[in-house]
């Protein structure tokens, strides 16, 4: 397969003005009409093609007389008049053998569209591309009770529905469900006083798991009215969930499909991560009726002008409705492990890559949330007053269009008279910019001295320096703070700050609230880390300041043999105690940097990690910290119970999360006893698996899990955390083998792709497990990719990437990773996706 790239874009040949579809469904022979109305495009004129995938042709016509188009690689071609028509066409599509779930699909007896990024031509033949948009009006004719699409219900009979969307939107937007679904109903009503019928559709025995989405989605709503000014703009509101299907959620056009691991939800299933994490996704799936939909990309390119906005915006509501430091250190986490380890390996690329060969390969961490992050640094350039003015030029400029990042960055321009050249690198340079900090004092003058570099990634070398704003607060030495902070704007290789009328040299607290996406390399004596993490007003470098003192110790265990550091233990103590402070601020203070962090870690600083050392230094650090610390724990322990019926809210989940972490530590050296009571006593989902796993990680949880299945075999997605807590959390030796006695479970419901990756995903996670130095975990891995592509590519090609980080290992393991790739790589038949991810990665 060829790669495509940005710089050939060429505006369609003919456009769309309406579209209409009638749906004869059939599992295995369902019938798909369309009538078409086209105008060829007088910018740009050529031939007639339309895109095409699996479909049988059984008949066309263009203005009502039949026509025989040339069936192409990707389509068809066909002459067509030069002047407005009408293409009718009629397919026959199999959803039952759709697999890869692209496409029309069948999950569970219901049928399910998933069309993002080009799943439409699935369907049928049309232009699948996002800058052709145009209303649709969509027939449906089943047997089956619930029959929906994208728009406002505009008529039904016994046995058909229609469904008429006005907004003009392309076809990745499109969406079809059909099944025997149950409403969880409410509504809305908007600012300007419309009422928007809402509703979240499950499978009978869900329904009593779809009221925190709903309450969600409510609170989304008029989050994006208060804040951004943006109404609905529909009479109803679909969400359905589907259980299987690839991604998290998709946001079709007043039809969204959410995987139900990201919809469904009660005390008794979901943990507090669950609930927090669907609240974001039903946000975010929403936000982007504006963001994406209303106002789409040109090309997939620019896929994250709506991605990178979106998550932006959805984690602004979270802030919101949250608590902003600890959602911050939450996305810093999540940021760094995915989006700097992708950034320094060979899957690098820009926000905005400039080709590709299976556009399902960069819906990535560096789209999503790097992209979220280039966003939150041109909003800190601007201010708050500029950001709202520019995004409103933005809506008002490009409604109704599909737009580039050239698009985006204009309506900056234009509002704050800024250039913005230079900042628009973030967009096309790849790789994670390295900052290095000095200072020097001399007569009551404080200089900060910056320089920056971006290391090569594939494809990219010599790179610029880019704009990067780091906000700088300094401290004196008893902690007071003596400079607020302050955004610096580093455009050059090397720059100086200077901060005058200071009568001590001060303690620099750099990077603020994580200002840009970068790594700072900066040499922090440990008192002042210790400093910084009593005093620093800023939440998140006060958290920083932790995890930095964390890190030097674990990596003086790991490379000195030395013991685990008292100092960085009495610096928790003071802090488990303090309670003028967020418990779940504390929680993710005790939190340790993880086997990832580590590895990466110890790569930077020119060393070859040993996965199975890493582990040990981890486990010996917990224990160190149960028993230095056990009173403190204890206390924190007890002190964080919540009593009373379970609310998934901020507050309660902050108490839980210290009392679990607390339980996690305790755990390592009470032989689970703790543990084992809360397991049993537990009344919801989040102490049942917080005790779970405080077991499974000291080998003690053979019990629970069989008690775990008994009680919940027949709730798949508790069961995928059952699955997943054993691959991610077994000891080191055992891990192989756990995973592959998973795969012989008669519940491993391998085409299922939540129980794929609960399985794999949760292996590669688990370093120390799945770099057993047999390689037979790579082995296992391997075999299942290669068996899981010929049915879904999309979800396969995602799971290779635990390869991605292979040349940070030793000769050994690196052989072993490279002969597990290169036998993906040789698989006669192997998907596109795949090839290209396993090509890129072994490059
Ligand atoms: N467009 C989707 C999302 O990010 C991807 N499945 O919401
Ligand atoms: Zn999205």
């Amino acid at each position: 397969a060829q790669p495509i790239y940005l710089a050939d874009y060429t505006p369609p040949a003919f456009w769309v003005d309406r579209v209409e579809l009638t749906f004869r469904l059939h599992p295995t022979a369902t019938r798909v009409l369309s009538r078409v109305a086209f105008r060829p495009n007088p910018d740009a004129p050529g031939p007639f093609t339309l895109h095409g995938q699996d479909l049988t042709l059984i008949r066309a016509t263009i203005d009502g007389n039949e026509v025989t188009p040339t069936l192409t690689d990707d389509g068809l071609t066909c002459p067509a008049p030069d002047a407005p028509f009408v293409w009718e066409a009629e397919v026959e599509i199999n959803p039952e053998a759709n697999k890869a779930l692209e496409g029309l699909y069948m999950s569970n007896g219901m049928y399910c569209t998933q069309c993002e990024a080009e799943g439409f031509r699935k369907i049928t033949y049309y232009p699948d591309r996002p800058d052709v948009m145009a209303p649709f009006i969509v027939r449906i004719e089943s047997d089956l009770p619930v029959l929906l699409s994208n728009g406002n219900p505009a008529a039904a009979g016994e046995g058909w529905a229609e469904w008429d969307d006005p907004w003009p939107k392309p076809a990745y937007l499109f969406a079809l469900v059909a099944g025997d679904l149950h409403a969880h109903r409410d509504s809305f009503t908007t600012a300007s006083g419309k009422p928007v019928d809402l509703a979240i559709w499950v499978r009978d025995g869900d329904q009593d798991k779809c009221a925190f989405g709903m309450a969600a989605l409510k609170a989304s709503m008029a989050w994006d009215e208060r804040v951004y000014g943006r109404e609905y703009d529909l009479d109803v509101f679909n969400i359905v969930a589907v259980d299987d299907f690839n991604a998290g959620a998709m946001e079709n056009k007043g039809l969204n499909v959410f995987n139900s691991a990201a919809v469904l939800a009660s005390p008794e299933t979901a943990t507090d991560a669950n609930f927090e994490r669907i609240e974001s996704i039903i946000a975010h799936e929403y936000f982007h009726n504006w963001t994406g939909n209303r106002i789409t990309c040109r090309d997939w390119f620019q896929l994250c002008l709506k991605e990178g906005l979106t998550v932006y915006r959805d984690q602004q509501f979270t802030k919101d409705v949250r608590s902003e430091p600890v959602k911050r250190i939450d996305d810093v986490l999540m940021l760094r492990g995915a989006q700097f380890r992708e950034d320094g390996g060979p899957l690098a690329h820009p926000v905005r890559p400039e080709s590709f060969v299976e556009i399902n390969n960069f819906y990535t961490a560096t789209v999503y949330d790097k992209g979220a992050e280039v966003i939150g640094m041109l909003h800190r350039l601007v201010g708050d007053a500029t950001y709202a003015r520019a995004l409103d030029l933005y809506f008002d400029r490009h409604d109704g269009q599909a737009c580039t990042i050239e698009d985006w960055l204009k309506v900056f321009e234009d509002v704050s008279g800024r250039d913005l050249t230079q900042f628009k690198l973030w967009y096309s340079i790849a790789g994670t910019p390295h900052v290095k900090v000095t200072d020097t004092w001399a007569d009551g003058s404080y200089t900060l001295t910056f320089q920056q570099s971006v290391p090569d990634t594939p494809g990219q070398t010599d790179k610029p320096p880019m704009v990067i704003p780091i906000a700088v607060g300094l401290l004196d030495t008893d902690g007071t703070e003596v400079v607020p902070t302050r955004v610096l704007e580093l455009t050059e290789a090397r720059q100086n700050f200077a901060f005058d009328g200071l009568a001590t040299r001060p303690v620099p607290s750099i990077l603020r609230g994580f200002s840009a996406p970068v790594i700072l390399e900066q040499t922090v004596p440990a008192e002042h880390k210790r400093l910084l993490l009593a005093h620093d007003t800023d939440p998140f470098n006060r958290w920083e300041a932790g995890r930095a003192l964390a890190r030097q110790a674990l990596l003086a265990m790991l490379t000195d043999r030395a013991a685990p550091d008292p100092a960085y233990l009495e610096a928790l103590q003071a802090l488990l105690a303090d309670d003028s402070l967020d418990p779940a601020f504390r929680a993710l203070v005790l939190r340790l940097p993880s086997q990832q962090d580590l590895t990466q870690a110890l790569f930077d600083a020119g060393q070859v990690p040993d996965p199975l050392a890493i582990h040990d230094a981890l486990t010996a650090m917990e224990t160190a910290m149960a028993t230095h610390l056990q009173a403190d724990l204890t206390a924190s322990f007890d002190a964080h119970q919540v009593p009373g019926p379970y609310r998934p809210v901020a507050a309660d989940a902050g108490k839980r999360a210290l009392a679990n972490g607390a339980l996690a530590l305790l755990t390592r050296t009470d032989a689970g006893a703790r543990a084992k009571v809360q397991y049993s006593d537990a009344a919801n989902m989040t102490q049942q698996m917080a005790a779970l796993s405080a077991l499974q990680r000291i080998g003690a949880a053979s019990d629970a899990l069989e008690h775990f299945h008994s009680q919940w075999q027949h709730e798949r997605l508790v069961l995928d955390k059952w699955f997943g807590l054993q691959s991610s959390l077994s000891l080191p030796a055992e891990a192989v083998a756990t995973v592959r006695r998973l795969t012989e479970h008669p519940d491993f419901t391998w085409e299922n792709p939540n129980r794929f990756r609960a399985v794999f995903g949760g292996f590669s996670s688990n370093l120390a497990g799945f770099h057993d130095p047999s390689g037979d975990g790579y082995a296992l891995m391997a075999d299942w990719l290669i068996r899981l592509d010929r049915l879904n590519p999309m979800t396969t090609a995602r799971m290779t990437t635990a390869f991605g980080t292979w040349k940070q290992y030793d000769a050994d393991r690196q052989a072993l990773m490279r002969d597990a790739l290169e036998r993906i790589a040789l698989v006669p038949v192997l998907s596109r996706d795949t090839k290209e991810m396993v090509t890129r990665i072994l490059a």
